[in-house]
């Protein structure tokens, strides 16, 4: 199976991705708003398709990404029946199973941390998406959204606990870095949960947790309750060209555009001069700024028109997008394979050898 644990640092939410390596049909279990991009370029450059995003609850503290990636990408959204979530395609009931391609995932219904808190359960169960219900050697707070303590304590130790010993815990967040435990793990050494741990005293620990609410809670609750959908849809893709954008976070922009477009855009060629004058030559109208002066000189250049810039192979360009996006650069992106792309294609260049 082909796995990825994502992680959104304001929130310290994991967000999970698997798929089926023979159909390429993907889910993810928990996508963030702020991070639908990201996972969308991660999706396309891994080659899948996604079929399902998968709630384990109604977030307090982010947006999840699930209306953004069906508006993307055509994903299908499910949460649990007991949510309350108005816009989703799929309401869940208890073992009830989702499917991506010859995998699937079983939901289990572990309510405490919120009444309607889902567990995924991996077809073979080597791994169990528990959200927050129960956190590495934590578990989810108790005191909000209808939150219950004696229900979390039993979802965790009849439902979860039941699971085998060898069974990986993956939880909906993780404040200190952790990204896996285990079922077994958990028995012994969860110090609210394990199974040595009463009823009475988990819900006294729960009672004496003293956390403030997240900081983001007023606005998260309500947009989750709408699957994401936000008040107002922005437009916030770039719009004065077709570019993608890669999992390592550049926009990018294929030479046939350029070649198309060549005077609507300044190019900012950051090789070294011996470069621009040798044999693979540089664009028409490209300007040289090397890219270790374009820090420095950034200023000589405008802010009208959208930047373009240009190495040998992309990587150092895409590295001067990143310089440039902090000099307060609002439109910039690299061109896709440098220059070896752009003579590979047969495109025109100034200087150069055939
Ligand atoms: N400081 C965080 C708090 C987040 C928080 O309260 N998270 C919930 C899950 S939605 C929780 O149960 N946390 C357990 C804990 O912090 O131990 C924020 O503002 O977002
Ligand atoms: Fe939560």
């Amino acid at each position: 199976m082909i796995f990825r644990q994502l992680f959104d640092p304001q929130s310290s939410t994991y967000t999970y991705l698997l798929a089926d390596p023979a159909t390429r049909e993907a889910l993810l279990i928990d996508p963030v708003f702020e991070q639908a991009r990201r996972d969308a370029a991660l999706i396309d450059e891994l080659g899948l398709e996604l079929r399902w995003t998968l709630e384990t609850h109604v977030h307090a503290d982010h947006v999840t990404g699930a209306w953004l990636l069906r508006e993307k990408l055509g994903s299908r959204i499910a949460i649990s029946k007991a949510s309350g979530a108005d816009g989703a395609d799929q309401y869940l009931g208890s073992h009830e199973k989702i499917s991506f391609g010859k995998r699937s995932l079983e939901a289990l219904a572990t309510p405490g941390h919120t009444s309607g808190c889902m567990t995924y359960v991996l077809d073979d169960q080597s791994a169990a998406f528990t959200g927050d219900a129960l956190l590495i050697r934590g578990c989810g707070r108790t005191d909000f959204q209808q939150g219950d303590a004696r229900a979390l304590f039993r979802s965790v130790r009849e439902r979860i606990f039941s699971l085998p010993e060898r069974c990986l815990v993956y939880p909906g967040h993780d404040y200190r870095g952790l990204t896996v435990t285990s079922v077994g793990e958990e028995k012994r050494f969860n110090p609210r949960l394990a199974e040595s741990i009463g009823e009475g005293d988990f819900v006294g620990y729960m009672t004496n947790l003293g956390l403030p609410h997240p900081k983001q809670m007023e606005a998260a609750v309500p947009a989750n309750l709408k699957c994401g959908k936000p008040l107002h849809p922005a437009a916030n893709e770039p719009e004065w060209a077709p570019l993608t954008y890669t999992f390592a976070g550049i926009w990018e922009l294929q030479p046939h555009w350029l070649e198309e477009h060549l005077r609507e855009v300044q190019i900012v060629d950051v090789r070294e001069p011996a470069e621009f004058e040798g044999p693979l030559g540089h664009i028409p109208g490209a300007r040289l700024m090397p890219l270790g002066v374009l820090s420095a000189r950034s200023a000589e250049l405008g802010k009208d028109k959208p930047t373009v810039t240009v190495c040998r192979s992309g990587a150092r360009s895409a590295q001067a997008t990143v310089l440039l996006g902090k000099a307060g650069f609002d439109k910039v992106a690299n061109l896709s394979g440098g220059m070896l792309r752009w003579r590979a294609q047969r495109f025109g260049v100034e200087g150069g050898t055939e």
